[in-house]
């Protein structure tokens, strides 16, 4: 069915969250929804926000701009909005505007009666998000261990970091996290590829099928994991990839306070060798 019919079929009341049918239309191309709303409310919100606190500090190139968290000795308190405090509304306004966003995607899953795989999977960029600038935080008992909004801050902010830790490789989540990270592009290009040349047949043939991608690889390395395989394993690495940093961020500062690189002395340290002269302890 061409695109455009298909959505004068599809664009039907129903499937709302909340509101019923008070915002259950469309503006151009975009759904709107009760969660539409909010997502322009917040992220206007938030926007005009930085625009103050940027005036306030009068820097206006935007790589400098930079949103700062307030001081650690104000705790978990509420700061004055010129030190911290604005940091704090924007905060909850991307909070407001993330989770609308991902509200705002069931709202159009239930339209289309779909699964809730997408909304699912912004949840964890989001897991990974609060987890920065909220979880932590409440665990190591301040706000200003929260990231500041700045392009450049924000790196200076994993690099400093980082270091605190001594060398930050050396945090298992981290490495099973840029592990994920790494074989997600793996996945996706190979995918990518197996599909476009499927799609792009030598000239003068038809369009190849799934049973030729499937018999490529069980051709190639003795198995497939099938078209529809091949997606669920990509979801389950890119979620992964994100849960695994939250999980390396989370850790460090409120079970682990070391240099990471000491972490792994469990391993000489372990009862079978740890008295053994030339074993793994030199
Ligand atoms: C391509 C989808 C489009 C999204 C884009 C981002 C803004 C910010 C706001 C000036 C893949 C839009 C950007 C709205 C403007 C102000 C106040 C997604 C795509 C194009 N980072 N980070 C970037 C964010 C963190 C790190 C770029 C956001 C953590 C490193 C962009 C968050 C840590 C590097 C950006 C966030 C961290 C970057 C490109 C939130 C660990 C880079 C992002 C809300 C996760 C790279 C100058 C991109 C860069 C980069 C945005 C959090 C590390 C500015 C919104 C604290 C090491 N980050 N980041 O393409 O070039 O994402 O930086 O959590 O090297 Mg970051
Ligand atoms: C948080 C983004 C959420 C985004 C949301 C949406 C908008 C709208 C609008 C476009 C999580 C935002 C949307 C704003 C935009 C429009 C219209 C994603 C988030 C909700 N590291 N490291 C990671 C690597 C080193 C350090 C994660 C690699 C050094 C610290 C990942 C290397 C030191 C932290 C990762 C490397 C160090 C991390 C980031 C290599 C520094 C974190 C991905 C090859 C000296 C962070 C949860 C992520 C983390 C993190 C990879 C090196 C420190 C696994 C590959 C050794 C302090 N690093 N790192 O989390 O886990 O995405 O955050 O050297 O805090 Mg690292
Ligand atoms: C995939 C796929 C697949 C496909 C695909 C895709 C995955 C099976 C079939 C999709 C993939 C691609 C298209 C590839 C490219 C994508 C990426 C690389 C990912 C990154 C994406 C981007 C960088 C683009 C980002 C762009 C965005 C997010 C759009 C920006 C738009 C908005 C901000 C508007 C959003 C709309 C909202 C919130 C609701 C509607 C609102 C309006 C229209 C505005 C008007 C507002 C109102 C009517 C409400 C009034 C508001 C009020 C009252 C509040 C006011 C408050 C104030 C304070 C002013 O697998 O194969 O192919 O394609």
């Amino acid at each position: 069915m061409a695109m455009l019919s298909f959505e004068r079929k599809y664009r039907v009341p129903g499937g709302t969250l909340v509101g019923g049918d008070l915002f259950d239309f469309w503006v151009g191309p975009y759904y709107v929804g009760f969660f539409g709303v909010t997502t322009v409310f917040f992220a206007a919100l938030g926007t005009l926000m930085i625009f103050y606190g940027t005036s306030i500090d009068g820097v206006w190139n935007p790589w400098l701009i930079s949103i700062e968290p307030p001081d650690l000795d104000v705790g978990l308190g509420m700061a004055p909005l010129n030190e911290g405090g604005i940091w704090q509304v924007v905060t909850i306004c991307a909070h407001g505007a993330f989770i609308s966003w991902a509200l705002r995607e069931v709202e159009i899953c239930r339209k289309l009666g779909m699964g809730y795989h997408v909304p699912f999977a912004f949840s964890v960029a989001i897991l990974a998000y609060t987890t920065l600038v909220v979880i932590r935080p409440v665990l190591m008992g301040a706000w200003g261990h929260g990231f500041p909004y700045g392009i450049w801050s924000h790196l200076d902010w994993v690099n400093n970091v980082g270091y605190a830790y001594g060398n930050f490789h050396y945090n298992p989540a981290h490495m099973v996290a840029i592990t994920f990270f790494f074989t997600t592009t793996l996945a996706l290009a190979l995918h990518g590829s197996l599909i476009l040349s499927a799609a792009n047949p030598e000239e003068g043939n038809e369009m190849r099928t799934p049973e030729h991608e499937d018999t490529f690889f069980r051709d190639f390395i003795g198995y497939s994991i099938g078209p529809l395989g091949i997606h669920r394993l990509g979801l389950l690495l890119a979620l992964n990839a994100g849960f695994w940093s939250a999980v390396c961020i989370v850790i460090s500062g409120t079970v682990w306070f070391d240099a990471w690189l000491d972490w792994w002395y469990w391993f000489p340290d372990m009862p079978f060798w740890v008295d053994i002269e030339g074993g793994v302890n030199g």
